[in-house]
């Protein structure tokens, strides 16, 4: 009786995931590490949509040992009964676009949902899927070969392989090579966007697992304390000025739930979710509270006679000196838009937080006291900091205008079209003279940099501001810079398409590389978001055989390799620095864009950022080192 179909519908399912194979970026945001990792996203958001229709508590990630993922809930189970199409709804869910999870349904209406792109995008991209659904009694099977299903149905349905009591499902696929550069998970990444689940899903479980070789971890994700704890837990090891602020309320439909606690930084760390989606580019929903929240200390200040008559108002970057907050809202039917589609546009999310945030926060300053007078105590100190700085900026930016390179090192390139220029900031005097004398002078520019730059984690503004490197930088690259209470950065000034950091192969290259990505990372970070920012990969070794020609390797698994593969003698040079190397060896290995090896610096977003740089920059070695390493081999390869 069984009998695969092949009829229209199977036709126009196949049509539709060859659109996602053509274009993968469209639907999952590109095809390195990052579009990667989100596929795991995209199957969790599902199920994490159980658990927001009020069928699901827990969830199962692994990282399994063949380099798979595997996604286990407890929900309702993907509906397998016959659908319209004539086969199983578990085919139209996962082998056709656009239905994957939503099903018009109204319980679904303020789940997210990545974009609303769904598992099936994931099927299409993945080179095998393999499911499980428990529901109504029975364990059901599927699977399928790039998004083409390879089980055979029986009148439309999907063959049975046990009994259950329970119900929910479980998808394990292992991502295409085909499709993606690299098909390794990064399991720091998924760890941490689990743990942001959690805090946004007080009652939901989530357990990870790790059983790759060598990696073998297990962790529990369960936050009771909700986006409260999520602040702690940001605010960790920092002094903090009180005790996190809760509220919640609804207003025009809209869901709005905020944690705000001050610490004794000059940061602002203001965290927007919307339907569990963290906003990256920020939106309607932050206007609405930096808005009211704003008004309210200014009003505040000048009823406690803190601001007299003759003060101007605190700026809003004033009042969330100090400030970490999380706003999460949960709006029926968002719209997204910016370059990534995180920035909240709807209109009403303005109104509804502005709303709900006048009103509770009236209700709690007006009950603590202590805590509004710290919070305006923030404000006072980042008003006064903010005055010198302005000083301290205005200075600087008159003199720098009259001093293109202030110590005279920059080496520039002939050519003047950004898209064709590179720079090298390159570690020492002896490498950089090499590197001026090696380099095509028509578009590669030189920089060379003496020692450590300054550590602008701990530094403060005006004496970064102060430091010659820095200076030269920033005036090189043309693009301005954002810190704080400025924003003079523009992007479209940038003068050289590629930012290219050329250290040692050392632990001193790695720390000079950490500040240098710090200093990056705090004053131009759009410059790593958009991948200008690239590091040298100059080669370890050099072997020449006795016979045939010497070839440069770059890592000790290379030179692994080529024992292996090479019986004979051969002599092995290691080269401890750049400085060792002549011009030619320089341009050879590390600045010909046809031999060399780039790794472009990749960040999946500000929130693991930060926690990095507090950690690379921080006083404790042994982890610092242990982040580089660990990265060392996950290097994003353009030759
Ligand atoms: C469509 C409709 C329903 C549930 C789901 C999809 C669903 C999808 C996934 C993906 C991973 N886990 C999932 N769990 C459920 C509603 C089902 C119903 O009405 O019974």
């Amino acid at each position: 009786m069984a009998k695969t179909q092949y009829n229209a519908d199977s036709i126009t399912v196949l049509e539709g995931l060859e659109a996602v194979r053509k274009r993968p970026g469209m639907y999952i945001g590109g095809v390195g590490t990052k579009g990667l990792n989100h596929l795991i996203y995209e199957i969790v958001d599902n199920s994490v949509d159980e658990h927001l229709a009020g069928f699901c508590d827990e969830i199962w990630v692994t990282l399994e040992a063949d380099g798979s993922c595997t996604v286990r809930d407890s929900g309702r189970g993907i509906p397998v009964e016959m659908h319209k199409k004539g086969v199983s709804a578990e085919r139209v869910v996962l082998a056709t676009l656009h239905a994957g999870g939503k099903f018009d349904n109204e319980a679904y209406k303020t789940s997210g949902g990545l974009h609303g792109v769904g598992s099936s995008v994931v099927n299409a991209l993945s080179e095998r899927m393999d499911v499980k659904i428990c529901r109504g009694g029975y364990i059901y099977h599927d699977a399928y070969r790039r998004g083409v299903p390879v089980v055979e149905l029986e009148n439309g349905l999907l063959p049975v392989v046990g009994k259950t009591k329970e119900t929910g499902t479980q998808i394990n696929f292992l991502p295409d090579g085909e499709i993606f550069e690299k098909t390794k998970f990064k399991a720091e990444w998924l760890k941490s966007r689990l743990h942001e689940t959690a805090y946004l899903n007080p009652r939901l479980r989530i357990h990870y697992a790790n059983r790759r070789p060598g990696e073998e971890e297990e962790m529990d994700y369960h936050e009771p304390d909700g986006i409260v704890a999520y602040v702690r837990e940001l605010n960790a090891g920092k002094e903090a000025v009180h005790e996190p602020i809760y509220y919640k309320g609804v207003s025009e439909r809209i869901e709005v739930e905020a944690a705000i606690q001050f610490v004794d930084t000059f940061e602002e760390n203001t965290l927007g979710f919307c339907n569990n989606i963290f906003t990256q580019e920020g939106g309607t929903h932050l206007m609405g509270f930096k808005t009211r929240f704003t008004q309210l200390i200014n009003s505040y200040a000048r009823e406690l006679g803190i601001l007299k008559e003759k003060d101007a108002n605190f700026t809003g970057a004033d009042t969330r000196n100090g400030m970490t907050a999380i706003i999460a809202v949960k709006h029926p039917d968002p719209i997204f838009e910016g370059q990534t589609k995180t920035k909240l546009a709807s209109a009403d999310a303005t109104k509804a937080v502005f709303s709900v945030t006048g009103d509770e926060l009236t209700r709690y300053f007006d009950r603590n006291l202590e805590v509004l007078k710290g919070i305006i105590g923030c404000a006072e100190k980042s008003a006064k900091i903010r005055k010198a700085e302005e000083k301290a900026r205005t200075n600087m930016l008159s003199k720098s205008r009259f001093s293109f390179d202030s110590n005279g090192k920059l080496a520039n390139c002939e050519s003047r079209d950004p898209s064709m220029c590179e720079i090298f900031i390159v570690e020492g005097d002896s490498a950089g003279g090499s590197a001026k004398t090696a380099r095509n002078r028509k578009y590669q520019a030189i920089l060379p940099i003496r020692g450590k730059i300054l550590n602008v984690e701990k530094a403060s503004m005006d004496k970064v501001l102060a430091n010659a490197e820095i200076k030269t930088m920033i005036n090189a690259f043309g693009c301005g810079f954002s810190e704080g209470y400025g924003n003079d950065f523009d992007i479209s000034k940038l003068r050289y398409n590629k930012i290219i950091l050329m250290t040692d192969a050392d632990v001193d290259g790695s720390h000079i590389d950490t500040l240098l990505l710090t200093f990056l990372y705090r004053f131009m970070p759009e410059l790593i978001y958009n991948g200008h920012v690239y590091i040298a990969m100059p080669p370890l070794y050099k072997v020449v055989p006795k016979k045939g020609e010497g070839v440069y390797l770059y890592d000790d698994k290379e030179l692994e390799r080529y024992r292996k593969t090479h019986k004979g003698e051969f002599t092995l040079q290691r080269y401890k620095g750049l400085g060792e190397m002549d011009p030619d060896q320089l341009w050879e290995t590390t600045l010909d864009p046809e031999r060399r090896v780039l790794k472009q610096v990749e960040i999946e977003d500000a929130r693991m950022a930060s926690e990095i740089t507090e950690m690379l920059m921080g006083n404790d070695v042994p982890p610092r080192r242990k982040f580089i390493y660990d990265h060392a081999d996950e290097a994003e390869i353009d030759a």
